[in-house]
């Protein structure tokens, strides 16, 4: 009988049984599936302490020192906890500028766990963007996408193409329990590339898990429509990796007959729909930097690894130190596997839920690395200018030192036509959950801050800007209470 052991050497953890689908929050067995072996002592502030900090800092979260963070949800972007594999993985990176074992090792994850050959390792996932739209983006053309991320978005802008989000109605409402809120509008789809053809749409991206509504899945049966009609009008179809695993895990606990499969095997099932995939590896990862673009297509490969050397440097290590390609290969299997993901995505449903049973208006259902409350109906008195996701934001660090961030009208800047602040769907608060990073007791401070804040918010005020720089305003702008 298997004792379920991990085996000391190897790539990684291997997957369990299909049908072990241990799942500690449902259950109500809290554990985390890790020993603390390294600790970072947290800095404790008073209210009155944060309310001197806020202050000096122009009530902006992004100029705070992270030592004055007592919980930082920032974002789960880098900020995740390396195993001790991983760290193990450190010591024996091979820093050759050409030729490097520890590439060797990243391509050859790569390819098991995704099934892509030809992989260029890039210093994060931006740059990965950079390389491919780089490749083929032309003035002019649209790059669908079922939401961009930001800098996907800036990406294609940068090249002159015009980024275009197709994800699906359901994907657009706060409300509703729909599971699969990251899928992409098929028919939508369809139309354009019946319409503009390969010469108008160079490619195709799907971004798992949709960050920008809320973390939200894409189901499998999505993908397949979605690879599909790009293979019927010849267009490639890349999708943005950086949270492959959450999304497999959504797929193996919502979508009809995909239950219980091991997510490695989801996993390869997601990739073998795609041409290639774009990677931040601060995410699923588990590295706190890096990044790769991979391919199938060796020609598309020899084109993007041109720009790669410009942009990144030689392409076994492309902006990394060998260190990283190593950690990065390690922590690709650990994001990957079943013990993991059930706590991972169930620490980020534990905080949503305790949230939703208390009334706290959030985004629903609730995604894969983070929980989004609604400040717009939270504090139904604040109209947008005077920032509702901001001045929920500075009180939550008031209320318990925890930093989340404004995802609203701040973040959305202001129309370039008429100047006047842009109209985001949603005002939202994102409060990311790093990976590994935090236990139950923290995620509980979280939500007692929340709930206080909830339980006193008519009486919160809004806010006005002090200080409003002409772009990306929400990292330096400075606010007061209006
Ligand atoms: O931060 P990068 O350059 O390694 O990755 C960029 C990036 C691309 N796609 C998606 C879906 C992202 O979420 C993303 C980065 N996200 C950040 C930084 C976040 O806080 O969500």
């Amino acid at each position: 009988m298997s004792t379920g052991r991990q085996a000391p050497s190897g790539p990684g953890p291997q997957p369990r049984p299909a049908g072990h689908t241990p799942d500690p929050y449902a259950a109500g067995h809290l554990a985390e599936p890790y020993r603390i072996k390294v600790v970072e002592p947290v800095r404790t502030t008073t209210r009155e302490q944060r309310r001197a900090l806020l202050e000096a800092a122009g009530y902006n979260l992004f100029l705070l020192r992270s030592e004055d963070v007592a919980i930082d949800l920032l974002t789960d972007s880098g900020t995740g906890a390396m195993s001790d594999r991983q760290w193990a993985g450190l010591m024996v990176g091979d820093e050759a500028y050409a030729g490097s074992r520890s590439f060797y090792a990243l391509k050859a994850a790569v390819e098991d766990l995704f099934g892509m050959p030809h992989v260029i390792p890039t210093h994060q996932g931006r740059a990965a963007e950079n390389v491919l739209f780089t490749t083929l983006v032309r003035p002019g053309q649209t790059v669908p996408n079922n939401m961009h991320f930001d800098t996907t978005r800036a990406h294609v802008q940068h090249k002159g193409g015009r980024p275009l989000d197709l994800v699906c109605p359901e994907g657009r409402r706060a409300m509703g329990d729909y599971p699969f809120k990251g899928n992409v509008d098929v028919e939508a789809l369809e139309a354009l590339l019946a319409r503009e053809g390969p010469e108008g749409v160079p490619l195709v991206m799907v971004t798992v898990t949709s960050n920008t509504n809320g973390g939200q899945p894409v189901s499998l049966a999505n993908l397949t429509a979605v690879s599909e009609c790009c293979r019927r009008h010849g267009v490639p179809l890349f999708i943005d990796a950086c949270r492959f695993a959450e999304n497999a895990w959504f797929i193996r606990e919502r979508e009809p007959g995909q239950q219980g499969r091991p997510v490695r095997d989801v996993v390869r099932d997601m990739f073998a729909l795609a041409d290639g995939c774009t990677m931040s590896a601060k995410k699923d990862g588990l590295a706190n930097i890096g990044g790769f673009l991979a391919m199938r297509d060796p020609e598309l490969y020899r084109q993007a690894v041109a720009w790669a050397v410009l942009f990144e440097g030689f392409p076994t290590y492309g902006g990394l130190a060998g260190r990283d390609l190593e950690a990065i290969a390690r922590g690709l299997y650990e994001a990957a596997s079943e013990d993991y993901l059930a706590h991972r995505v169930g620490q980020v449903r534990y905080l949503g839920e305790r949230l939703r049973s208390a009334g706290v208006p959030i985004v629903e259902p609730v995604g894969g690395h983070a929980v989004y409350l609604d400040a717009g109906r939270f504090l139904p008195h604040l109209p947008p200018e005077r920032f509702p996701g901001q001045a929920l934001a500075v009180e939550l660090y008031l209320e318990a030192g925890v930093r989340g961030v404004e995802v609203g009208t701040v973040l959305a800047g202001r129309d370039p036509e008429t100047g006047e602040h842009a109209r985001p769907p949603m005002e939202l608060v994102r409060l990311a959950v790093p990976r590994r990073v935090y236990t139950r007791a923290h995620l509980d401070a979280v939500a007692d801050a929340v709930l206080a804040v909830f339980a006193r918010r008519d009486g919160v005020r809004g806010m006005k800007f002090t200080y409003e720089p002409p772009v990306l305003r929400h990292f330096t702008a400075g606010f007061d209470w209006a």
